[in-house]
């Protein structure tokens, strides 16, 4: 059975752009491959983290997972920490990546802003990212588009190692959906969504309440014209509610700019905040029930067990073929 494998980071509450974009998919591959999913709370800290904030967000994102319909006796479902062979496999591929390759992280670019106090983890984090991937051997690894250039790093890293040291990678192949592949800032529709952004007007997240949602969908940017069109170059505002009500209702853009032919801009934002309260509400509902039950913790013991099994035995021919004992 192909395996697949992606991760999510417990920097903020989950946005619509981290659910449509990777999680949403997680849910329909689990029904057709070995898929593994973890919560890599060793990449949040990159950027400065409350500790208890982190270990609370770990947990949540874990019930989260749960929440939006992973089944752990279909998936594997584990935290990055809790299987140790993520952190060595990472100092050992720090050692086939070059610093030129780092260097052309648009990401770091974008997060570092050239400071001179950016944590070196921010720099080597898309070695970590190669580690979690490569340690699975999944064929194809399901992520927004943000993250291709990541997996082009890690394709590098393997495809080097492989011919240096020994046979060892299977190439992993970025899964990026065709719709909401990008979902960009409520506030800014030319920046992607980001949980970590510095507004809340910027994203959706998946536990916000209903007026929460309604208040934050009105104040979306859009244009002055009124025609509800795809046009992410002209329209980037309403392109962007486009996808995101293609992504949560299951109709196509064209099905949507038909039936909102001669409609305005308001008449569009109020069915789309209906869909979106609507399409929230059963996994905000699991998501109280999930915390609060302690399956989270049973989740977790069983994933690790089952992650590291994989993770361990890649480890050690990666160890052998370097020559490290
Ligand atoms: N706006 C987005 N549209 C589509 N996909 C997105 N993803 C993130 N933002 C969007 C995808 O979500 C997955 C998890 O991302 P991550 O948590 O590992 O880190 P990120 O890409 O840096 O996401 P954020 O929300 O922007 O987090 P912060 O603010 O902490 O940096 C990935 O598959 C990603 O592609």
């Amino acid at each position: 059975m192909e395996r697949v494998l992606s991760g999510i980071q417990p920097t903020g509450a989950v946005t619509l752009g981290n659910y449509i974009g990777a999680m949403q998919r997680f849910v329909q591959m689990q029904e057709e491959a070995d898929c593994y999913f973890c919560v890599v709370n060793m990449h949040a800290l990159t950027i400065p983290q409350d500790p208890e904030l982190l270990k609370q967000r770990t947990i949540d994102l874990v019930a989260i997972y749960l929440a939006t319909g992973l089944d752990p006796a279909k998936s594997t479902i584990f935290v990055q920490s809790q299987v140790p062979a993520h952190a060595e496999a990472a100092w050992l591929l720090q050692c086939v990546a070059r610093v030129g390759e780092l260097n052309r992280m648009v990401q770091f670019k974008e997060k570092g802003k050239g400071s001179e106090s950016v944590l070196a983890g921010l720099y080597t984090y898309p070695v970590l990212m190669a580690a979690d991937i490569l340690l699975y051997n999944p064929k194809r690894v399901p992520v927004g588009e943000d993250q291709k250039q990541h997996l082009e790093l890690t394709r590098e890293i393997a495809e080097r190692f492989n011919r240096d040291y020994a046979e060892i990678f299977t190439l992993p192949e970025p899964y990026i959906g065709e719709v909401g592949a990008r979902i960009m800032g409520l506030d800014n529709p030319t920046k992607k969504m980001s949980k970590s952004a510095d507004s809340e007007f910027n994203y959706i997240t998946l536990l916000d309440e209903p007026k929460k949602i309604e208040k934050k969908l009105k104040r979306a940017v859009t244009d002055s014209e009124n025609v509800i069109r795809f046009d992410p170059v002209a329209k980037p505002g309403i392109s962007n509610l486009l996808n995101i009500y293609s992504s949560l209702s299951g109709k196509s853009i064209k099905e949507l700019e038909k039936q909102y032919e001669g409609l305005g801009y308001g008449q569009f934002k109020k069915d789309l905040i209906e869909v979106t309260i609507d399409h929230l509400a059963p996994i905000q509902s699991r998501f109280y029930e999930i915390r609060n039950s302690g399956e989270v913790e049973q989740v977790l013991k069983q994933g690790r067990e089952k992650a590291a099994a994989v993770a361990d035995e890649t480890l050690k021919r990666i160890k052998d073929a370097m020559g490290i004992i």
